[in-house]
This record gives C-alpha cells, structure tokens and sequence, in this order.
C-alpha cells in the first residue's frame, strides 16, 4: 500500500471523465487500497480514483469519525445512480482537492446506487444522509465534476482564482534563457 499525492485545483486532470473498470481484479484492488491509506492519511471521508490521477470509476469512503474508532470502508467500482429522491439536504462540503475550502451544496437527500464491491460483486443500495451527500460527491469526482460547480457562478469563479493564485505562488521559478542574460550581462 502506498500513500499517493493528491491533485488540486486547478489541475486540470480533475475535469477528466474517468473510465468503467468492468471487473474489480487484484489491480483495481491494489488501486483501492492505497485510495484508503491515501484518504486515512489525508484525512478525509472518501476519495475517487482521479484525486490521485487514475481515471478509473473507483472510489473509497469511510465515514468513522474518530481514529480509535473501528474502520469502517466501502469500496465502489463502476457505481451509477439509479434513483435520486425529490426531497434535497445540506450540507457543508469540503474537498481534498480543494484544502480548506467549505461552502454549503444541496443535493438529492436519498439515492439508490449500483456497483462493484471490492469481491467483484454487484451490490444495490439505498442510502442517505452523509453517506449519500460523500458517495454523490465521489461520483461527481467521477465525471470530472467538483462541488464548486454546485455553488452559484460568482463563488465558483471566485475559489477558482483563489487556487489559480496559490498554483502560480508556488510554481517553480521559469528557468531564464540565455538572451535574458545576455540582455542582463
Ligand atoms: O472527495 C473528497 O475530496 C473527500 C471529501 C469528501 C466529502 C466531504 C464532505 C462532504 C462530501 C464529501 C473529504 O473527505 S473533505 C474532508 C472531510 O470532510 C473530513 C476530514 C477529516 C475528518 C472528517 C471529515
Ligand atoms: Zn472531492
């Protein structure tokens, strides 16, 4: 297992539309478990395969609140939204791939969601709550969606600049070619 560094915005890996794995084999599983050591390590709630650069429909959740508590992960492949309930929920979301930045998004309070299990099997479930705001999230990680495109045009725009800046700060210095130091000499 191996801890993976995580993309941020404004990568533009993270607008990628991932690709169905078919069959969850030892690859895909190695894949998830180092999703899992990523998202502990991080720490964060879930995670989608293309946070770490891996277009593949594979993510990880874990809802476990405390680190002494019992690990409790679900692991997802290929999942599709079959139904999503009228009424909608709140809640304040964050992204890893976004640090610290939380804003409020409305999403359908219940989905019914079909996909692989890390046995290769496929499972239905029905959820709600935090689990079906994380696993809404992670499918929209999927299609190369992100939370802030829930949010309106002018807060959107504003986080992006905001990482568009903090991109360009932390950005190597461009080497200087041989004019400019001609040009300086
Ligand atoms: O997909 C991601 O970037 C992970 C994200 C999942 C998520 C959080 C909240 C609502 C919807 C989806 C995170 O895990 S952000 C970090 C976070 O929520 C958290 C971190 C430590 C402890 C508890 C929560
Ligand atoms: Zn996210």
């Amino acid at each position: 297992m191996a801890i993976r560094p995580i993309l941020c915005l404004p990568d533009p890996r993270l607008r990628a539309v991932s690709q169905n794995v078919g069959v969850v084999d030892d690859e895909v599983r190695a894949l998830m478990d180092d999703m899992l050591e990523t998202m502990y390590a991080a720490p964060g709630i879930g995670l989608a395969a293309i946070q770490i650069g891996v277009a593949k429909r594979v993510l990880v959740i874990d809802l476990s609140k405390k680190e002494d508590e019992e690990k409790t992960p679900m692991f997802f492949a290929d999942p599709e939204i079959l139904e999503r309930s009228e009424e909608e929920s709140v809640y304040e979301e964050g992204c890893l791939s976004i640090p610290e930045y939380y804003e409020e998004v409305s999403r359908p309070a219940k989905v019914r969601v079909r996909y692989l299990d890390r046995n290769n099997e496929r499972r239905e479930i029905e959820v709600e709550g935090l689990l079906a705001t994380c696993l809404q999230h992670e499918i929209d990680h999927l299609d190369g969606k992100l939370f802030i495109d829930h949010l309106s045009r002018l807060k959107r725009e504003r986080a992006i600049k905001k990482f568009e800046k903090a991109a360009r700060q932390n950005a190597p210095a461009a080497p200087r070619g041989p004019e400019i130091r001609a040009r300086q000499g």
